[in-house]
């Protein structure tokens, strides 16, 4: 059964919980940069699904790998092995230079993940008294939507009506290593904080701001946690977004990428002892781990690689960036950019992105406003130089009206 576009917009809104106010495009169609609506109108995507689709749309080899692995084996929960478990975390340990893996499901779930492991650590190897454990986090994080992530959020969309929370977390400014200098306590088990902060509108702290966070972290024995679910594989140009400031986290949590958009796979991956503190019956999840995100996270991976993927986000996320600078419009207060996670900032008066987003729509081009005032640009990590002369001709006029 096909529906009209305004039949699907009635149902959702009829039956559908009402936490999501998407564009009325109703999407039945990708393939790499493109996707097509139920009329067969073909538009660039340039959200590709917040950067879980860095690979492209229905990549053939990551489907390709899930379909041979959905016919053989899907699920068998962890209560028993199965033969693709091991090939994941070799391959990914390899590539991320990480000595621990820990398969989820969710970015959220890596999150949750991460910060129980830490605490414990906190417990057993630090020795930090009892429910003493303390994690500092930044002003205007995002770190995902639990109890115990929204908690420690300071967006009060995110937050407010959902308390009681957990307590055991301290905000400070992000970009600040002075701030994080003066928050860490003797209790102070990690840090946790995105390299890049994406929902906040692309906020890229200064000039070696993780460089001196890591020199603080190892300094006062605090576990740096990288929160790489968006800005990692590939999409700032690099593996992860750490190595333009050369350092290595101790908990890296990486997600959305992992499985090229096909299925929810999240993993924390760690290169210190962290991880081995969690014993059997700590820690799970029914799904993590399995066959199938096993082996749809190993292609995925490949194809990043393989294909070239990461550094062609480098030098076309430069390109872009440079062609949207050169956009006159007075309303434009900041563009600024790494690799293709890329961000058009606007002055209030202009009275929202959100009808920017509207226009490029109506141009063939998507995207989604962060905050009121910003249009996000994270196109697949496979675009190329015509696709962006052509998203360029459709967002100059488009920005300028
Ligand atoms: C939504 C934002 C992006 C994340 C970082 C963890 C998670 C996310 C750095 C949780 C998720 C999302 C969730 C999605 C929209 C999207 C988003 F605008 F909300 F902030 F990408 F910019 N860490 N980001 O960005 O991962 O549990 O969702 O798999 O609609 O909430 P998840």
């Amino acid at each position: 059964m096909t529906l009209r576009p305004e039949d699907y917009l009635a149902v959702e809104s009829e039956l559908g919980a009402h936490n999501y106010k998407p564009l009325d495009v109703v999407l039945s169609r990708g393939e790499d940069v493109w996707v097509w609506d139920t009329e067969g109108k073909r538009y660039l995507d340039c959200l590709s699904a917040y950067s879980a689709v860095n690979q492209g749309h229905c990549h053939p080899k990551i489907h390709e790998a899930m379909v041979e692995q959905a016919k053989r084996l899907t699920l068998t929960s962890r209560a028993f092995r199965n033969d693709q478990l091991a090939l994941f975390y070799k391959e990914v340990c390899d590539l991320t230079n990480s000595h621990k893996v820990l398969p989820m499901n969710s970015g959220a779930e890596a999150v949750e993940s991460a910060i129980k492991a830490v605490r414990k650590w906190g417990y057993e190897v630090k020795g930090v008294p009892h429910d003493q454990a303390e994690i500092i986090v930044c002003e205007d994080n995002f770190h995902g939507r639990t109890i115990g992530i929204v908690g420690f959020s300071t967006d009060p969309a995110a937050r407010s009506g959902f308390g009681p929370f957990a307590p055991g977390f301290t905000v400070i400014p992000f970009g600040d290593n002075e701030a994080l200098e003066a928050a860490i306590t003797e209790n102070t088990v990690g840090f946790l904080v995105e390299p890049i902060q994406g929902e906040a509108g692309v906020i890229i702290p200064p000039d070696g701001y993780l460089t001196k966070v890591r020199d603080i972290c190892s300094r006062h024995n605090v576990q740096l946690i990288l929160d790489e679910i968006q800005t990692g594989l590939g999409r700032t140009g690099k593996l992860l977004a750490e190595e333009h400031d050369g350092v290595e986290a101790d908990l890296t949590l990486i997600g959305k990428a992992l499985s090229g958009g096909f299925y929810p796979v999240s993993a924390v991956l760690s290169n210190s002892e962290v991880l081995g503190v969690l014993k059997p019956g700590q820690h799970g999840s029914t799904f993590g781990g399995n066959p199938l995100a096993c082996a749809v996270a190993r292609a995925s991976l490949r194809v990043l690689i393989e294909e070239d993927m990461i550094n062609n986000a480098e030098r076309m996320g430069a390109y872009f960036l440079e062609g949207l600078q050169r956009i006159r419009n007075n309303l434009i207060k900041d563009i600024r950019g790494r690799g293709l996670m890329i961000a058009v900032e606007f002055h209030k008066e202009a009275e929202g992105a959100r009808r920017y987003c509207e226009a490029l729509r109506q141009a063939g081009l998507l995207c989604k406003e962060t905050h009121i005032n910003t249009i996000r640009f994270a196109p697949p990590l496979t675009i190329k130089k015509d696709h962006i002369d052509w998203a360029l001709e459709q967002i100059e006029p488009a920005l300028r009206a």
